[in-house]
């Protein structure tokens, strides 16, 4: 995978992108990063790249020709049009499966946008996807650029480990992690669950999956529809969700239960 960010603040890509999982999959050659600054392409006395709105309004745009050129400079290197990515709070909002369907691709390039957006002109000649992180404004395209590449950079084959793979693979999204806990075996009087002492891996997994189930149901219950329950998970869903209206204060309810669902005591 090669990504091309096409940005004003190249040093903000290099520096989080050579980091962590990512930094050592560039080392490995599995990953390529390159980050273009849309200034080198202004080719006027002062490099400037930004205009007044047409029709007035507040703040400046990005002007069309430096944002096309550093783009030209690019696809004529690569020999082809490449995929485009504009990061704007307009677009669609960004998902596991876009990620899975980006990591496909041999390169991407991202335009991050600043001061309040870009001339129309230049996105409808360059840019094939529109992609927002979430519903709220952030002051450029940067960060949203940067959470998409990590989280595409994951799904091309050999950036994750065994280790690191294996584990969210399993629930791919559709269901939140179930509580996980390492040494000491009991910690400010807070005991780790027996179950995951006892050496049992089938009760293991089954009491991690009802774990997973139950933090969905209760915190993030929209993704429920995709997330493929088996009938009797529906039914525990279903008695929960009883449960949860007949407590009167849902806040209380949530710090006793911390998101842990307890075993129902012994009668
Ligand atoms: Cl992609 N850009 C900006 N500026 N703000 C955002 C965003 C993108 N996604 C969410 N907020």
């Amino acid at each position: 995978m090669n990504f091309h960010v096409l940005t004003l603040f190249p040093e903000m890509i290099l520096q989080g992108m050579n980091t962590s999982i990512t930094g050592r999959a560039i080392a490995k050659g599995l990953l390529s990063i390159e980050a273009v600054n849309i200034r080198d392409f202004a080719f006027n006395k002062h490099q400037k790249v930004d205009d007044y709105p047409y029709g007035g309004g507040a703040g400046m745009l990005m002007q069309a020709e430096p944002v096309y050129l550093a783009y030209r400079s690019i696809a004529e290197r690569i020999g082809r049009k490449p995929r485009v990515v504009f990061l704007t709070p307009a677009g669609q909002v960004f998902h596991q499966d876009m990620a899975k369907e980006l990591a496909k691709e041999e390169d991407l390039v991202f335009l991050c946008g600043h001061y309040e957006g870009i001339d129309e002109r230049v996105l409808e000649e360059i840019v094939t996807d529109q992609v927002s992180i979430g519903d709220y404004v952030l002051t450029g395209g940067e960060l949203p650029a940067m959470v998409m590449m990590d989280s595409i950079s994951r799904m091309v084959p050999g950036v994750l480990n065994n280790q690191e793979s294996g584990e969210t693979e399993s629930f791919a999204g559709s269901l939140l992690e179930y509580p996980q806990y390492s040494r000491p075996e009991e910690w400010h009087g807070k005991k780790v669950p027996e179950v995951l002492l006892s050496g049992h891996h089938a009760n293991i997994e089954k009491w991690r999956r009802e774990q997973s189930v139950f933090r969905t149901a209760k915190w993030r219950p929209d993704l429920l529809k995709k997330a493929d329950l088996t009938n009797k998970e529906w039914n525990a869903v279903r008695k929960w969700r009883k449960e949860w209206k007949e407590t009167s204060d849902p806040a209380e309810q949530l710090k006793q239960e911390g998101g842990t669902r307890k075993e129902p005591q012994e009668e």
